[in-house]
């Protein structure tokens, strides 16, 4: 893909550039060791079977008192998988591998410093340190089931951990990007109302130690000023006396969970019988509006699905040592670090820093030293990793039979050097296709089944039943190549219950475009809107064009155009901002932001930086824009909305196409001027 010619004024016109490739087989020393091998899985999976055969998933799990309906529709849309069913997603993580593997190892926490060494937590310490953590939240805390905790922590051994406890008595985590600002964490803290906020003394990233207190002390104070008091801050020392935890402790809200812990160590705590449908936990993610939105994930539904999803698309065997590159504070890192791989009793690597620090061989090392054999991580990384070293992996003696893709489409040419190179070509890559909302995947190749094929995800998983709707709901025949908007017919237990705090908001945005008739109970009438373009080629492969909302896709990462928009208004000189997608070589998008001013103020370098560091401070450095244009006016249509779609094509090199229609057409060359 070459930039020049790409008019990024919507991820689905950079798509429709790529070519077609080939199809690439599974090798059969793959094959043969697969968890997935059954002519049948399509009949067995079948619609007509719906929804019967999701309890083949929920049987990978252990129930306290199995369920007495598989689904119940009876609140459409906000389905209850498992109703009357009990578990608890912290025993199915630990407690039921110990008869059998106690010593063997859950969580590799690799520190980017590699002087740390790696430290092996087994499934025996695992379970201990939950437990004891457990009763730290319950009896210090004061947390009970039901009750919602903010987390913001770096990759650590000690994330899961504390996921794990929250599970263990009920406790519905809500973990935020550890590089999230204070502002971004403290909209999560009051949205969700948590009274506790956990969080870890500091972190590495590129070499560099960095106070990650600091940022909390400062969403404390945020959160309070919008209503929501956190009266208990944990914090985990990794470095006791290093930072500011030790000098800056306030009083009578700061606990450090280190020093806490000691009244707690050979403390045990039974793990809360939860029903299904009660929820594991929130994931905020970005939409349409300048407000993120809490996805609210149930306990029963979401964890068989990820269970099975690792199990069948990921193919992970307990023996396996599964590495996915993800940051826990997104929803892979949740599913797919956290939950999944402990489900089925692998072992599950958590690095700290940045990929490519202190070298381009980083990554293959830890494949090499911790014997990885199936690696997860994003085209972002994969692009960064091909760029800084694309002979790298040569040096490094390591086997991976299984890679995963994740979070945005991979260029044809980017998926033949991760094959070729990363893969050294002997190994399965599964683009999966989903979202926070979805809880696993939605599309994939069967790994051990379907061929690859480069640039696309595969056909629904097993279960999951895709229809494509034209703008006006007109079914687009199956295999017919056009575009439209990618939906799945059919509810599955991975699929989110609702939005904290805002039911309407769910149905509306996900099922509001297809719906015809809201007070119906059977789910036949509620097909799930992704908010994707995508086109179904005949094979049955769909290729995802992109969002067909106002969400760019930044390194694998969801922004809205909105919340960026908002924090940039923030700034008191600014009266109108606008953002738009720009390719970039790795994160594959960047936002682009351009602004007017109020009467009265001047353009300057000075508000430039002022406009960008808003942005950064609101939401966090993810977010940060290539550029801050400050513009005499927007383009405008005549009904004064804003046409982001001239000012992309501008941003891109592109062809902004007629715009007499425009009230303000000569305002078109003169931000062009500017721009190039
Ligand atoms: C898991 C995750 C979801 C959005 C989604 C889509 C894009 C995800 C993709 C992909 C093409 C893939 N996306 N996987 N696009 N190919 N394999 O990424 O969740 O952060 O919520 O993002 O990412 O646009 O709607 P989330």
């Amino acid at each position: 893909m070459s930039d020049k010619n790409i008019v990024a004024t919507s991820d689905a016109e950079i798509a429709v550039h790529w070519q077609e490739e080939d199809y690439f087989y599974p090798p059969p020393s793959f094959i043969h060791q697969a968890n997935l091998v059954d002519e049948t899985i399509g009949d067995r999976f079948s619609l007509d079977k719906f929804p019967e055969y999701y309890k083949e998933f929920a049987e990978l799990l252990t129930w306290y008192k199995y369920w007495d309906e598989v689904l119940d529709t009876s609140d459409a849309p906000c389905w209850k998988w498992f109703r009357g069913g009990k578990l608890n997603a912290s025993f199915n993580c630990i407690d039921r591998h110990l008869t059998e593997n106690k010593n063997k190892t859950a969580i590799h926490f690799v520190p980017e410093l590699e002087e740390e060494r790696v430290l092996h937590v087994t499934y025996q310490e695992l379970f201990v340190r939950v437990n004891e953590f457990a009763a730290l939240l319950r009896d210090t805390a004061k947390l009970k089931r039901g009750d919602r905790v903010t987390i913001h922590m770096p990759m650590s051994a000690e994330l899961p951990i504390t996921m794990l406890a929250c599970a263990r008595l009920g406790i519905i985590h809500s973990v935020v990007f550890g590089g999230f600002s204070a502002s971004a964490c403290a909209d999560r803290i009051v949205d969700s109302n948590s009274r506790v906020l956990i969080t870890m003394d500091a972190y590495y990233r590129s070499g560099k130690l960095l106070d990650h207190k600091a940022v909390d002390d400062e969403a404390c104070v945020l959160a309070e000023k919008e209503g929501q008091k956190v009266d208990t801050l944990l914090v985990w020392q990794r470095y006791p006396g290093r930072m500011s935890t030790k000098t800056s402790l306030v009083g009578g809200r700061d606990i450090v969970v280190n020093e806490e812990l000691k009244n707690y160590y050979g403390a045990r705590v039974k793990p809360v019988q939860m029903l299904a449908e009660e929820p594991l936990f929130l994931m905020y993610t970005s939409g349409t509006t300048g407000k993120p939105k809490g996805a609210q994930h149930g306990t029963g539904g979401y964890l068989a699905y990820v269970t099975a999803m690792s199990k069948y698309i990921q193919d992970i065997h307990p023996e396996d040592v599964y590495w996915c590159m993800a940051d826990i504070g997104w929803i892979t890192g949740h599913s797919f670090i956290v939950y999944g791989p402990l489900a089925l009793g692998a072992s599950t690597v958590i690095y700290e820093g940045v990929p490519t620090y202190p070298d381009a061989g980083r990554c293959w090392r830890i494949a090499q030293d911790l014997d990885v054999n199936i690696f997860h991580t994003a085209p972002t990384a994969i692009r960064a990793l091909r760029k800084v070293g694309p002979d790298e992996p040569a040096k490094y003696n390591y086997h991976f039979k299984h890679m995963t893709t994740v979070g945005e489409p991979i260029e044809p040419e980017v998926w033949k050097w991760y094959h070729k190179v990363v893969g050294k070509g002997k190994a399965v890559i599964v683009d999966t296709y989903w979202q926070t909302e979805t809880g696993g995947f939605l599309c994939a190749s069967l790994p051990g089944m379907q061929p690859m094929k480069p640039g696309s995800t595969g056909p629904g998983v097993p279960g999951i039943h895709t229809i494509i709707f034209d703008e006006n709901g007109n079914i687009i025949p199956r295999g017919s190549g056009k575009a439209g908007n990618i939906c799945i017919q059919n509810p599955w237990p991975g699929c989110f219950q609702t939005i904290w705090g805002n039911r309407k908001r769910f149905v509306d945005t996900y099922f509001g475009m297809y719906n015809k008739n809201p007070s119906s109970k059977d789910w036949r009438d509620w097909p799930y809107l992704t908010g994707d373009a995508a086109m179904e080629a005949a094979d049955g492969y769909i290729r995802i064009l992109g969002r067909i909302d106002d969400v760019i896709n930044v390194s694998g990462h969801r922004l809205g155009t909105k919340e960026i928009e908002s924090a940039a208004l923030t700034v008191p000189e600014i009266a109108e901002a606008a953002v738009v997608p720009v390719a970039h070589e790795i994160k594959g998008k960047e936002p682009e932001l351009y602004v007017s001013l109020k009467p009265g103020f001047d353009p300057s370098p000075e508000l430039q930086k002022k406009v960008a560091d808003a942005v950064v401070t609101q939401i966090g450095k993810i977010a940060r824009c290539k550029n801050v244009w400050i513009v005499p006016d927007m383009p405008k249509t005549r009904s004064g909305k804003i046409m982001r779609r001239v000012l992309g094509a501008i941003s891109n090199r592109g062809d902004v196409g007629n715009v007499m229609t425009l009230a303000n057409p000569e305002i078109v060359d003169q931000i062009k001027d500017m721009v190039s």
